[in-house]
């Protein structure tokens, strides 16, 4: 069965000895056992970035809260964990944007591709109103958005052949998140594209019943994609923010002290995790160099060609996800560029 969730909360016997042996800082914390979904592995920066939270969390309670991590998609993919927020049997999750669009189809702006030149641009956008407005849209579906983390920008990898130009798309049988743009995206790249749960993908690989994949290459790197694929193309088509959200269910049990911990937790370890995960990212190509994967650039000349076939895509979902939104976000990059 799925854990008990909340301990004393309704105030039984134990909580209220609990509380009452409270220090004057705590007293107004309950004792409270809650699990958090990290998809990615535990020394994924997602994995070491969940870690700090705990630490955290744990010392600002006073102990009263304990947070038990599970790493590696244990509790489930990315669209099994926010059902699961939403129906409150998990009271944390950090999942990729990417999933939530089911439920909330305007965080389809971060899908759309070659929207950010770099990652002070996506801080910019996802830190300011934009990012906000998402997460204001959340609660309506029994989800509340603490804040984001970083996954990263998608690099394409293949078990078949060097990908370098537009043209080299033709055919490959990609892997792509459950989700429209993504889907339409490497359509219009002339790729043949699956989408499929992130837990199945290496199986997938191995099997040879896809061709590739794309990710981040820190998820390559930690999720071993190496093994079962031989090149690796720096594509960066799009970046993905990981959102740490909570159960609205249990979100509604505490008081603001403890709502408090939480979200300081998520914005001081989140800061930790970009930071670390930009680390990573430099050295991660290295890494996967010396496993023996062979590394393709794409030359200007083809970049803008990729650029020009998917310019359709994001002129489609760019009136579909609201043209507000998006210009909201196009402005919001212009400021960035012109500091
Ligand atoms: C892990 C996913 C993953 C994502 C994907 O739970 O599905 O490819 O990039 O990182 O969130």
């Amino acid at each position: 069965g799925l854990l008990i969730s909340v301990i004393g909360c309704g105030g039984g016997q134990n909580n209220n000895t609990t509380v009452q042996s409270g220090t004057s800082e705590n007293k107004g914390i309950s004792e409270r056992k809650f699990k958090l979904s990290v998809g990615l592995t535990e020394d994924h920066p997602e994995g070491v970035g969940g870690k700090k939270f705990k630490e955290i969390v744990e010392k600002n309670s006073g102990g009263k809260f304990q947070v038990n991590v599970y790493f590696n998609n244990q509790l489930g993919d990315d669209k099994k964990v926010s059902d699961s927020l939403q129906s409150g049997t998990v009271e944390l999750g950090i999942i990729s944007t990417s999933p939530l669009t089911a439920s909330v189809k305007e965080f389809g702006i971060f899908d759309l591709p070659f929207i950010f030149n770099n990652e002070k641009e996506a801080d910019a956008v996802l830190d300011g109103t934009v990012g906000k407005t998402l997460l204001d849209k959340l609660p309506a579906h029994n989800l509340i958005g603490l804040g984001y983390w970083e996954n990263g920008f998608r690099n394409l990898t293949n078990s078949k052949k060097p990908v370098a130009t537009l043209e080299d798309f033709k055919g490959l049988k990609i892997r792509t998140i459950p989700n429209q743009v993504h889907l339409d995206v490497f359509k219009a790249l002339g790729a043949n594209p699956t989408p499929m749960p992130f837990s199945e993908l290496f199986t997938a690989m191995e099997s040879k019943t896809i061709d590739g994949q794309e990710n981040p290459l820190t998820a390559i790197q930690s999720s071993k994609f190496y093994e079962v694929q031989s090149h690796l193309s720096l594509s960066k088509h799009l970046y993905t923010p990981f959102i740490f959200m909570a159960s609205k269910k249990f979100w509604d049990k505490l008081n603001d002290q403890e709502k408090k911990i939480l979200q300081d937790a998520v914005i001081e370890a989140g800061k930790f995790q970009r930071e670390l995960n930009r680390e990573e990212t430099k050295k991660s190509l290295e890494y996967l160099k010396n496993k023996g994967m062979q590394v393709s650039e794409f030359s200007n000349e083809e970049t803008k060609k990729i650029q020009e076939a998917v310019k359709p895509v994001i002129d489609k979902y760019s009136k579909e996800l609201g043209e507000e939104l998006v210009k909201k976000m196009f402005d919001e990059i212009q400021k960035v560029r012109g500091e």
